[in-house]
């Protein structure tokens, strides 16, 4: 059986990444692809996603589709049809960009309201991006904290140049009902985790 007739028999998850300009997207969305395919990732033409094969204990493979907003902006035409019907959400920001942060406000909602008539209700990490500038930080560790207990978010920070991936108070997380994406959960760093 070829890659792709094995993949097509996969759960398939849609991932999107989302957030601020230059929070780091991009770098994350790459940096996970071609750790997952090495030299044979894929970046499909036109659009930004990558495929990640995982497979998950009880020999249960699911595919990730990881889509990247590319240069779209909130309030950007296309950007609801690119969240619809995801399974994951990633909200990006810069922890050295507060601006970044306040702006998840916006991304947080779009990201429910294009969901709003979708049967799939994604688990949604909030992930503070650029921990290797730790120096340089101005958003406040406890300030994300507050915003993923208030909104059950799952709380990650990562650095999509060096690889380092915390995974913050997990207990926090609201685990979805769906049982394919609880699954997914325990790697729920799998995103992000960038060793
Ligand atoms: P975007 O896709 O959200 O717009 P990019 O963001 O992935 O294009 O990253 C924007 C800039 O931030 C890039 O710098 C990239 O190298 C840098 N960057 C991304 N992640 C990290 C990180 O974890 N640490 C540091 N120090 N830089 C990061 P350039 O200069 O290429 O524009
Ligand atoms: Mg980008």
């Amino acid at each position: 059986m070829s890659d792709s007739e094995e993949e097509s028999q996969d759960k398939q998850l849609k991932i999107v990444v989302v957030g601020d300009g230059a929070s780091g997207k991009t770098s994350l969305a790459t940096r996970f692809a071609q750790e997952a395919f090495g030299k044979q990732y894929k970046q499909t033409i036109g659009l930004d996603f990558f495929l990640k094969r995982i497979s998950l204990p009880g020999n249960l493979n699911v595919t990730l589709q990881v889509w990247d907003i590319g240069g779209q902006t909130l309030g950007g035409k296309m950007l609801d049809k690119y969240v619809y019907g995801a399974h994951g959400v990633l909200l990006v920001y810069d922890i050295t960009n507060y601006q970044s942060f306040e702006n998840l406000e916006d991304w947080f909602s779009m990201v429910k309201k294009a969901n709003e008539e979708s049967d799939i209700q994604p688990v949604i990490s909030l992930v503070g991006n650029k921990i290797d500038l730790e120096h340089m930080r101005t958003v406040k560790s406890d300030k994300h904290q507050r915003f993923c207990q208030e909104n059950g978010l799952i709380s990650q920070f990562v650095s999509a140049k060096t690889g380092d991936s915390r995974v913050v108070k997990a207990d926090i997380v609201n685990y979805s009902q769906d049982t394919v994406a609880r699954t997914v959960n325990p790697p729920r760093s799998s995103m992000c985790v960038v060793q």
